[in-house]
């Protein structure tokens, strides 16, 4: 397992390198280049320069979250081999600078949705929440209340790419979940070539919340969506990204089994580790909170273990933390609550692989 932290960039993070170093057994980034539009080719000399800065503080940038795939690959516009041709050149720049994980999703218009970025939770602590009741029914609001909050900056929530919403969700009117399903198989049969090549693995980021949003089709959110494309594209550079609170976020999904289950198969290449406290208001309701099992309704031990034992070796990374001890910023990324849950799970890591080792 390769302990990361997810850093947006000196442009958009407040938080620094150096701060991210500090944090005991971290050993890389999760990095982006928040201003390339999706769709674009990352250039080599910025992935170089974001690379030689992070190497600079003694960290790895051997993960990336995320490369965005743009809407005409999503809905299978007659243009889309040229973007696709723009996305497999990124791959190869990431490869050869290094780059072994792309983190990305499949999700239509929106990336993850939360009806509050600032539920205030009994300690002063604020966070991030969904409660169906106060989804509203128009997209639009949505945004509009995002944009009303001071700290909206969120990743996938880009105020270019939704400024003509309706123009977005118009594109995706004839696009069902199967023909969401075939445009995802037609993008990864088309760049896995070039990951093979560029020893790039592509991690899926599941649907966030796991269920169709505002009647926009979601292909990842199940055990069987992530059968389904594992079987769909066997390589083994077709992979996914476990983010444990987006799966857990719907209570049927059995999260220990298919953490189980997708480690055992070798397809987890990266795992967003975190807890959610479910809400009594509604069966689907819940806000994020520490990651410790204690705080909420995910037994962290039990993911820790079910990626442990099941041969895990990829990159992990501590997921949206509270806002705590006065810190403002991006929400769910902030520096301490993260930390916490970095050290946390470093020490679960711990306690387990020590147990394995006197016993055997
Ligand atoms: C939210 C993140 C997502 C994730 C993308 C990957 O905090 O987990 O925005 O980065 O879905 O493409």
């Amino acid at each position: 397992m390769k302990m990361t932290f997810r850093w947006y960039g000196e442009a958009d993070d407040k938080i620094t390198l150096e701060q991210v170093a500090q944090i005991p057994g971290v050993s890389g980034v999760v990095g982006c280049l928040m201003d390339v539009p999706a769709g674009e080719v990352w250039p080599m000399e910025r992935i170089l320069a974001l690379k030689a800065q992070v190497e600079a503080r003694g960290l790895a940038l051997e993960v990336i979250e995320s490369v965005n795939v743009c809407d005409a690959i999503k809905v299978g516009a007659p243009d889309r081999d040229r973007w696709i041709d723009n996305y497999r050149q990124t791959i190869r720049n990431l490869g050869a600078a290094g780059v072994k994980v792309v983190c990305y999703n499949f999700m239509p218009v929106f990336d993850w949705v939360k009806s509050d970025l600032d539920y205030r939770l009994p300690d002063g602590s604020s966070t991030l929440a969904y409660r169906e009741a106060d989804i509203p029914r128009e997209p639009r609001e949505l945004l509009e209340r995002y944009q009303a909050d001071e700290t909206y900056e969120l990743p996938g929530w880009e105020p270019e790419r939704l400024a003509d919403l309706e123009r977005l969700l118009e594109l995706y009117r004839d696009v069902d979940e199967d023909a969401l399903r075939q445009n995802l198989v037609y993008f990864l049969d088309k760049i896995m070539p070039a990951c093979e090549e560029a020893g790039v693995t592509m991690a899926i980021h599941p649907d966030d919340p796991p269920y169709s949003v505002f009647g926009l089709p979601r292909i990842m959110s199940t055990r069987d969506d992530l059968d389904w494309l594992c079987r769909a594209v066997p390589s083994p550079h077709n992979a996914i990204t476990l983010c444990c609170g987006s799966v857990a976020e719907r209570p049927d999904n059995d999260l220990y089994a298919i953490v189980e289950e997708f480690a055992s198969r070798g397809r987890i290449a990266f795992a967003h580790v975190r807890n959610v406290c479910y809400l009594p208001s509604g069966p689907r309701d819940f806000y994020e909170c520490a990651h410790l099992s204690s705080a909420g309704s995910l037994d962290l031990w039990r993911i820790v273990r079910a990626l442990h034992d099941n041969g895990f070796d990829g990159y992990i990374r501590p997921d949206h933390g509270r806002m705590i001890w006065g810190e403002t910023g991006r929400p769910g990324y902030g520096l301490f609550d993260r930390a916490l849950g970095v050290t946390y799970i470093n020490g679960l890591w711990e306690a387990i692989s020590k147990d394995e080792e006197a016993r055997s």
